[in-house]
């Protein structure tokens, strides 16, 4: 079943519409269509909660920032990604809005990815689950399941992670 963050960290009731933006240093080879695979990513969270989500320009405030992360970290508490392969991706607990992408591994923008390569949008479904509170799940056909394959996609939200945001807001 789905669980919560240590302490059930929330946003407030009051934030309901959530701003994200990208940046966007650092580009990516196979991520042209990031910004749609993202925005496909939130409506379906969107879908089943309180929460509308709106992409902002780079130099506006949002309380989500997502961008693509090398193995270099962008600040002295930030390691740095660790090259292709092993973590793929990661995001905080509310409400730090934080959502990297390690910009080292074969991501894949289309609709069908190739064998080895990683689907942004499922991944991208996963780590919002993180930002809005879910941890890991022990359902295996749950986005907040821990195991995910190259060359397969995983984009729809299961029950699990349904009742897991309802009960969390
Ligand atoms: N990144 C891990 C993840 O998102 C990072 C992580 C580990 C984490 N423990 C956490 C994030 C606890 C928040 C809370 O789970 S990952 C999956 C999986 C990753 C993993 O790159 O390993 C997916 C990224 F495990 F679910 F398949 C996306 Cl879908
Ligand atoms: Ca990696
Ligand atoms: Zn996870």
């Amino acid at each position: 079943r789905y669980r919560f963050f240590p302490g059930n960290p929330r946003w407030p009731d009051s934030q309901t519409e959530l701003r994200y933006r990208f940046l966007t240093d650092i580009q990516v080879p196979g991520t042209q269509n990031l910004r749609s695979s993202v925005a496909r990513a939130f409506q379906k969270w969107a879908q089943v909660s309180q929460f509308t989500f709106e992409e902002v320009d780079e130099d506006e405030d949002s309380e989500i920032v997502i961008g693509f992360h090398g193995m270099q970290g962008r600040s002295s508490d930030d390691p740095g990604f660790d090259g292709p392969q092993g973590t793929l991706a990661h995001a905080f607990a509310p409400t730090r809005g934080i959502f990297h992408l390690d910009a080292d591994e074969d991501w894949s923008g289309d609709n069908s990815p190739g064998p080895s390569e990683i689907d942004l949008e499922s991944v991208a479904v996963h780590e919002i689950g993180h930002l809005l509170g879910l941890g890991h799940s022990q359902v295996p056909e749950a986005i907040m399941f821990p195991t995910f394959e190259a060359g397969t996609t995983k984009r729809n939200l299961d029950s699990d992670d349904i009742e897991g945001i309802r009960n969390l807001y």
